[in-house]
């Protein structure tokens, strides 16, 4: 009794969370337009749905399955780097195998599984699609090829496979592995974590340097040069002059990239500030000296 009790108080907690979850469920909302290609209004898309005609090269249908594919950032937890995922990253059926997916997209954003590389002739651009906004859930089924092949399953939302949304599923034996799949087969691109970040803070700084000083170089000449066409060099060129080579390093850096008249821009934009400073600095001074002649006539 005891036992029976425990059973029915851990299958109640196991069945909390599932209830607890709240889907968006297509399946029933989905309207057929043809060709395979099922939508509704909601954003809820199938696309290469096929779950009557025989691939050539199939006698007949060898085995009915049905999987649930859960796709959610969550799923990348587990690969350093990687943003979204799938719960699997590997699916292998037999050939000629019907397949029925349910996909349960988890985030508040849109994600796909799209199967790549099926029969043209039976699949529109050889693909079967899964598409939906989530948290949702939507199916769809498809007769797998006959014959030894792996295919690429993948979300085509921009940088969603980049980001680890990437899969295989394998009839067959299939004909390979792909690469980059999260935690199957190595990154094409593999991440670097070897530099620490004072490392690459210090290797910035010293860009900057090499950027700064190169650019001063041809600043420096170009401005030690106007004197000399000038008859009289006066005390305010020279002071101009210092000024302006303290600042050439600081100005170089921050026109870098600019254009002339963006520079130019920038130019005013700092007489404007510094103008800006000299007025304030005035007007508090003179609030100074006011306010302290409005605290000296009560005195008085
Ligand atoms: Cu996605």
């Amino acid at each position: 009794m005891v036992k029976w009790l425990s059973v029915g108080v851990l299958i109640f907690l196991f069945s909390a969370p599932l209830m607890a979850t709240e889907y968006e469920d297509h399946d029933g909302m989905l309207m057929n337009h043809g060709d395979g290609h099922l939508m509704d209004m909601a954003g809820g898309m199938v696309m290469g749905q096929n779950a009557d005609t025989l691939p050539g090269g199939c006698d007949s249908i060898s085995e009915t399955k049905e999987i649930t594919v859960h796709a959610g950032h969550k799923y990348a937890e587990k690969f350093p780097g990687r943003m979204f995922a799938f719960d699997t990253q590997e699916y292998n059926f037999k050939p000629c195998t019907k397949l029925t997916v349910h996909f349960i997209n988890e985030d508040n954003i849109r994600h796909q599984w799209m199967m790549h590389g099926l029969p043209k002739y039976l699949y529109p651009k050889g693909m079967f699609h899964l598409e939906v906004s989530g948290p949702a859930k939507i199916s769809g089924t498809l007769i797998l090829p006959p014959g030894d092949k792996t295919y690429l399953v993948h979300c085509d939302i921009a940088q969603h496979m980049e980001k680890g949304m990437k899969g295989q599923l394998k009839v067959g034996k299939g004909d390979g592995d792909l690469p980059s799949i999260p935690g199957v087969t190595a990154y094409v691109i593999p991440d670097d974590y070897t530099a620490s970040l004072p490392e690459l803070a210090v290797a910035a700084v010293k860009a900057a340097a090499e950027v700064v000083t190169s650019v001063a170089k041809v600043d420096a000449p170009a401005k030690a040069v106007q004197p000399q066409e000038d008859t009289v060099i006066s005390g305010v060129t020279v002071i101009g002059l210092a000024i302006g080579l303290l600042l050439a390093p600081f100005l170089a850096r921050k026109f870098k990239g600019m254009s002339v008249s963006e520079a130019v821009a920038a130019i005013f934009e700092l007489l404007r500030v510094g103008i800006d400073f000299t007025v304030n600095l005035l007007s508090s001074l003179i609030k100074r000296v006011f306010s302290g002649k409005n605290k000296v006539l009560p005195g008085r």
